[in-house]
């Protein structure tokens, strides 16, 4: 059984004189698997964790089947588009004059949902609040559709779009550098050590996309296939590895203190009813309960008293 996408997809639009081979596209469909086989241990893995407890392996489990996605495009040689390269590089035995490349714009269809998503993963650890979460999105956002419209763009203007993208990175950068480490230092424990892992892996990962982009994209330097070898072993440090690090981390971190425990269907209803019941001796347990640190003990008593798995009241 071989592979045969290339030839079947051929005539699904047009094609560049500079495309993946069969080996390129054999590897995007590995890591098409590793993606697919992560998303569903991440959503097995959360099967063991109480339901209001969640938020993270979901988040993670979207995004690694989105990218999941993303590569059987790839690897079926789809989401592509031939563009006219600025440097057709005569000489060079990668991309021999070719004259169009193959670009695959589902690469940035990918990233402009699964990063937002990998910056909520690290933010939300941090407990950093709402409005900066989205500014940083925004940003992160613009860097990524400054990368695709670079990446369509035949002359010299491509590195105006790269450059933007690189300022609107920096400023992604600067967010987790001070708003990230602010927020995990005041919980410090745990959260802080697991966004200090993370946080490492994110940052200097990413910093290797505009060098990739850079050489394929950009400068037309290496073969599309040496570009899915690249950005590939990237993707699989930046989703997978990144992911089971952060959930690792999150094996002893209670959703509620970081304000993302999902209560469960008519468990507000349940709490109102037990408060009612309860009103007259309230117990003010906040502060034994040891693992709500970031709420007040009034309301640390509440949540404790309602999500079932550390009820110290009763
Ligand atoms: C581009 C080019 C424009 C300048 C910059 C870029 C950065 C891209 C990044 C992508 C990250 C992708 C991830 C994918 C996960 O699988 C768009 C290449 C700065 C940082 C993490």
């Amino acid at each position: 059984m071989g592979n045969h996408a290339l030839a079947t997809n051929s005539v699904v639009f047009r094609h560049a004189n500079l495309e993946i081979t069969t080996h390129g596209s054999d590897w995007y469909y590995t890591v098409c698997a590793i993606m697919g086989l992560s998303a569903i241990l991440v959503m097995a893995h959360s099967f063991t964790k109480h339901q209001t407890q969640r938020f993270f392996h979901h988040v993670t489990a979207v995004l690694l089947f989105v990218a999941s996605v993303s590569y059987f495009s790839m690897g079926s040689n789809l989401g592509q588009v031939p563009i006219p390269v600025e440097f057709p590089r005569p000489g060079s035995s990668q991309v021999f004059a070719a004259g169009t490349r193959e670009i695959f714009y589902v690469r940035y269809l990918d990233w402009v949902v699964t990063t937002p998503l990998l910056l909520v993963d690290l933010l939300v650890t941090a407990g950093v609040p709402w409005p900066t979460v989205i500014v940083t999105i925004l940003a992160d956002e613009i860097m990524i559709v400054c990368g695709l419209v670079g990446a369509l763009t035949r002359t010299r203007y491509k590195w105006g779009y790269w450059t933007f993208g690189m300022l609107a990175f920096f400023y992604v950068v600067y967010s987790l550098l001070v708003h990230g480490r602010r927020g995990a230092n005041a919980f410090g424990g745990t959260v802080k050590k697991t966004y200090y892992a993370c946080g490492v892996v994110l940052v200097t990962i990413w910093f290797l996309y505009p060098i990739a982009w850079g050489v394929s994209e950009g400068g037309n330097v290496i073969h599309p296939d040496s570009e899915a070898v690249f950005y590939g072993i990237l993707d699989v440090i930046a989703k997978p590895v990144f992911s089971f690090i952060l959930l690792w981390g999150h094996r002893n971190i209670d959703m509620n203190t970081l304000g993302v425990g999902v209560p469960a269907i008519g468990q507000a209803a349940a709490r109102l009813h037990e408060d009612e019941k309860h009103h007259h001796h309230h117990h003010h347990n906040g502060q034994q309960a040891g693992t709500t640190s970031a709420v007040q003990p009034e309301a640390a008593a509440h949540i404790n008293g309602a999500n079932g798995t550390q009820s110290t009241a009763a």
